[in-house]
């Protein structure tokens, strides 16, 4: 059966990997990808595949009521795969309308754009939500998140994350509409834009700026590779089950500043460092408001029901990353002009 796929924020991080992976693993479907190019999206994410013939792009806002309408018509989508959504939680902290309008109104309007195109046939359709377990909260040092642990988001982002999967799983239950949402833990890897812990350290590493570690850097998060989770929704949109939540997690927890010192041993020996130098760059700053301590997925349902694993050790996947942005330093460089010197400076007061 053909899938005429509309991907959203198919330009940023996560959405270009999904995007290459569906382009060059089904050459029969059809996927549009509709990105706003805010600071986040990059056409140049996608441009070792934007000649396929199988790839469209719009550029538009996932809250433009009518341009959504156009798409669902003129393409007869039948599958969203929905990634679009301010990513950054610092961001959501000096500025959180912006998370509400994008990540809230923005996925309410795409529901309500399928529901009108789909006019409750709902036969070989479906609206993948792509969400992350920072809806779930802080965890204390022990314990995991499970896909029926109670929601309890902290941050604006997470807030309107978590809103988000409650429309999407409203619209399941309200109007049998098929949807599947999947909770991942944070991703690294290439094309990851260098606001973020670890593409923000190789980059300070390579001008040799200082690394700032928010508090104590005892917070620790539980990493995967990004083309992992790519392979992962590829995995549930063919073989999960309708109006469920599947967790994604790399079984991989680090605290911040265990992260950045194998980073900092890592960037030494490629560029041919003397082993401590990035080390020496190591600054602690004030710590993120309402900084959530410890995040941990139980991805077993992903393993046990759908035969999910990830595929790279973090050892494998950080030297592939680093790699990828020292062969890629015109990227960086690229990404980091206009206005991200302005961010910087407001984040980090140099
Ligand atoms: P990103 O910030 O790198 O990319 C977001 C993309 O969405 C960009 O291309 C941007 O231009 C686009 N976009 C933003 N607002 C838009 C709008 N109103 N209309 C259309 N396009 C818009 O984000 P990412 O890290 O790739 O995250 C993608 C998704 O995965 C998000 O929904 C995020 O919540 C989720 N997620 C991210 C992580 C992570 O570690 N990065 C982990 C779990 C879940
Ligand atoms: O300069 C920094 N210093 C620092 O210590 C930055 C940018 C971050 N940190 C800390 C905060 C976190 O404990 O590093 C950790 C990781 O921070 P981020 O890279 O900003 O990611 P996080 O806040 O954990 O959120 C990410 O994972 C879940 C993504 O940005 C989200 O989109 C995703 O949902």
């Amino acid at each position: 059966m053909t899938k005429n796929i509309l991907i959203t924020g198919g330009a940023g991080f996560i959405g270009s990997h999904v995007v290459r992976r569906f382009l060059t693993q089904y050459p029969q479907y059809n996927i549009i990808n509709l990105d706003a190019l805010t600071y986040a999206g990059n056409l140049e994410n996608l441009k070792d595949v934007d000649h396929l013939p199988n790839y469209t792009f719009v550029k538009g806002d996932i809250c433009d009521r009518e341009l959504v309408e156009k798409i669902m018509n003129k393409h007869d989508i039948n599958t969203i795969i929905h990634l679009a959504a301010e990513s950054h939680v610092d961001r959501s902290i000096t500025d959180p309308l912006a998370f509400v309008n994008t990540n809230v109104m923005g996925t309410a309007n795409l529901l309500i754009g399928a529901k009108k195109y789909w006019q409750n046939d709902y036969s070989n359709k479906l609206f993948y939500h792509v969400s992350t377990d920072e809806v779930y909260g802080s965890l204390g040092e022990t314990g995991f998140f499970y896909e029926d642990t109670a929601y309890d988001p902290r941050s604006p982002y997470s807030a309107s994350k978590a809103a988000s999967d409650h429309l999407v799983m409203a619209f399941y239950h309200t109007y049998h509409m098929p949807v599947m949402i999947s909770n991942c833990s944070n991703n690294y890897g290439p094309n990851h834009f260098p606001e973020k812990l670890i593409p923000l350290s190789i980059h300070n590493i390579l001008q040799k700026k200082a690394l700032p570690i928010y508090g104590k850097g005892e917070n620790v998060r539980d990493w995967l590779y990004v083309i992992d989770h790519a392979l992962a929704i590829d995995t549930i949109i063919h073989n999960g089950k309708l109006g469920e939540t599947y967790n994604i997690g790399g079984h991989n927890e680090w605290t911040n500043i265990d992260l950045i010192r194998l980073l900092c041993t890592l960037m030494d020996q490629k560029l041919g460092n003397e082993p401590g130098t990035s080390e020496q760059l190591i600054t602690y700053v004030k710590d993120r408001a309402g900084h959530d301590l410890r995040y941990a997925i139980d991805a077993s349902k992903l393993k046990n029901e759908l035969d999910w694993m990830p595929s790279v050790t973090f050892e494998e996947g950080l030297s592939k990353t680093i790699d990828w942005y020292l062969e890629n330093q015109d990227w960086l460089e690229q990404v980091t002009s206009g206005d991200y010197a302005n961010y910087y400076k407001k984040q980090y007061g140099s």
